[in-house]
């Protein structure tokens, strides 16, 4: 992306060069103010790309000189009203920043709906301003598979000792490390993904394997093929967020699984998921 430099004088932005751009091209206007206006929080320029059926890119380009190292969240307004927020990330940009970016994860929705969004500063004293509001029309999701903490769990077929703890967790062993020659499997229904574009798979997991020895991995068959890996998990991880790209299957049937497999000797804690979900944007 090019970057249009302007000045900020008295009030008035001044572009310092004209960029032929096409029809609907987007634009990130990089504020290079030295004197900060008294209204600079109108100075916001708001951006909403790269939507995938979970999450999106939030760019706001402003002005932060003078206003300390604020703290920056992105929320989103659940009632007008009611003046809800709901928190979707929160970064502290590095000094004299003009651009504040974020990949948040969006609540899924049955159809377009138009979405208000809001930006907060958060000072050290914790005191909270409000930088702008603004409102994005957000493309329809289809949920194809979701396995979520207080809901219902997914219709999983487990082979060994694969379960869910009651705080929705899955793994493959709940009472305690996995046996050796473990070859344990966690599939999922027959899941279609016709009519569909940008599948995309998304859950956090956390595992503690033999190092190289042992393996989960997450695995895809489509069209009754054969079984595909998505990811290989081995050795120690905390809880990380997982996001992989099923596109290549879309507008086909596909089933998931997660299996475990372990060697004759050592044995570990095993392989833990949650928050699991398979969402798509309908083909218009
Ligand atoms: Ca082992």
């Amino acid at each position: 992306m090019r970057r249009l430099r302007a000045r900020y004088q008295n009030g008035v932005l001044t572009p310092l060069e004209a960029l032929p751009l096409p029809e609907g091209a987007e634009v990130v206007l990089h504020i290079e103010a030295s004197l900060l206006p008294e209204d600079w929080r109108e100075q916001v320029h708001f951006q909403c790309r790269q939507v995938t059926p979970i999450s999106a890119l939030f760019t706001w380009t402003m002005p932060l000189q003078g206003v300390g190292t604020p703290r920056v969240r992105l929320c989103q307004v659940l009632t007008w009203e009611a003046q809800g927020m709901h928190v979707l990330g929160s970064v502290v940009p590095p000094p004299g920043a003009v651009q504040v970016e974020m990949r948040v994860e969006l609540p899924t929705r049955p159809e377009v709906s138009s979405q208000e969004f809001t930006l907060q500063f958060v000072d050290q004293e914790d005191t909270v301003q409000l930088a702008g509001r603004v409102v994005v029309l957000l493309p329809a999701v289809r949920v194809l598979l979701q396995d979520l903490p207080g809901q219902p769990p997914a219709e999983w077929n487990c082979q060994g000792s694969w379960g869910r703890l009651e705080d929705g967790t899955w793994t493959d062993s709940p009472s305690g490390d996995y046996p050796n020659n473990a070859d344990f499997s966690l599939t999922s229904p027959l899941i279609s993904l016709g009519g569909l574009e940008s599948s995309v798979l998304t859950f956090q997991e956390r595992h503690c394997l033999e190092d190289g020895a042992d393996w989960c991995t997450l695995e895809v068959q489509g069209q009754d093929g054969p079984w595909q890996i998505l990811a290989r998990y081995t050795g120690t991880s905390d809880w990380k967020a997982q996001t992989l790209d099923l596109s290549d299957y879309d507008g086909t049937r596909v089933r998931l699984r997660f299996r475990l497999r372990s060697d004759r000797s050592v044995t570990r804690d095993g392989f833990y998921f949650r928050n699991l979900l398979l969402a798509a944007f309908p083909v218009c």
